[in-house]
């Protein structure tokens, strides 16, 4: 554990850290930027509700004041979600600034696994990961959670990626870069939204016990990075693939249109697939994140008997 003088960890999870008590990480961005408010503190809630009720504590984590918090209170999060796109999306880079300067910063998949690893979490539930994007052989917009997937020890809960992105070339480039991509119950990587995408991947996983046995062997032969373990959307919120491939093309198109690039290109993207669903692809993401919640809360619970 290698704590240092910006990280603040909540009371709930620095008793569960010194106890060996399980512990999932949760992401701050999906409250700010993914989702719209009130529904995204509701979610955020709901979401360490469930991790408590599968035998795990809760740390959601941000940047607030310049303080590296891993277990936020009621408040920080409905403060997160109020604030929404004001707050500075935080990747790896802006951490720096942000703590130097005392500022807040919500933090992405990249950089919950950074402050998770400073605190000793092993395992981060969130929806879906950045990834290589549509288009990138010429924008080259690449996500940072592909490279932090590879260098920080942390297991990342997704419901795969959404086709906002390029997944063949995402599943490329987690494979030059070394990161197991598990498929839980499936050898197919899930689409987010939907259970299908036709691309495979390298491993299906079918209990916590396995994922929690698959982690700690990485650990113990002191691979750097980290896993991504992708878990379908249960059958029933799972979206008519024609339906949300639409809006993800139309959004796209739109994104083009105005030029959105860097940072704002995937809040951008989340909300307008929102508005041309007409909601229920809101609703559908708060379902997979309940869903990958369980199952690290879960895996979390395995780990921390090994
Ligand atoms: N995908 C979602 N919801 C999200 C994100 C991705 O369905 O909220 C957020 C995560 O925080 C992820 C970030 O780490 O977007 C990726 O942003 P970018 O593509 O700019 O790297
Ligand atoms: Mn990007």
């Amino acid at each position: 554990m290698s704590l240092n003088k910006y990280l603040d960890l909540s009371p709930a999870v620095a008793e569960a850290l010194a106890t060996g008590k399980p512990v999932v990480a949760l992401e701050s961005t999906i409250i700010s930027h993914g989702m719209p408010y009130p529904q995204n503190v509701e979610t955020a809630l709901a979401v360490e509700k469930i991790i408590r009720e599968n035998g795990a504590v809760p740390a959601t984590i941000a940047v607030i004041g310049g303080r590296l918090k891993a277990g936020c209170t009621e408040e920080e999060i409905e403060y997160l979600g109020k604030k929404g796109t004001e707050i500075t999306k935080a990747s790896r880079r802006d951490l720096a600034m942000l703590v130097s300067r005392g500022m807040d910063g919500a933090t992405t998949v990249t950089t919950t696994m950074i402050i998770a690893h400073m605190a000793g979490i092993q395992i981060f539930a969130t929806g879906g990961i950045g990834g290589v994007h549509r288009g990138a052989e010429t924008t080259m917009d690449i996500s940072a959670d592909l490279e932090e997937l590879a260098h920080t020890p942390v297991m990342v809960v997704c419901a795969g990626a959404k086709s906002i992105l390029d997944l063949g070339l995402t599943l490329e480039y987690l494979e030059t870069h070394g990161v197991p991509v598990l498929g839980y119950g499936t050898k197919e990587l899930p689409a987010f939204y939907t259970r299908h995408s036709g691309f495979s991947v390298d491993y299906q996983v079918d209990s916590p016990e396995e994922l929690a046995a698959a982690f700690q062997a990485s650990l113990d032969m002191g691979f750097p990075g980290g896993m991504l373990v992708t878990n379908p959307i249960p059958e029933e919120y799972s979206m008519d693939p024609g339906v949300i491939n639409a809006a993800i093309d139309e959004a796209i198109r739109q994104a083009g249109e105005l030029g959105i690039h860097g940072k704002e290109t995937t809040p951008f993207l989340l909300a307008k697939i929102k508005d041309l669903t007409g909601g229920d692809s809101l609703d559908s993401n708060i379902q997979l994140v309940f869903n990958n919640a369980r199952l690290a809360a879960k895996t979390a619970a395995c780990l921390a008997k090994i």
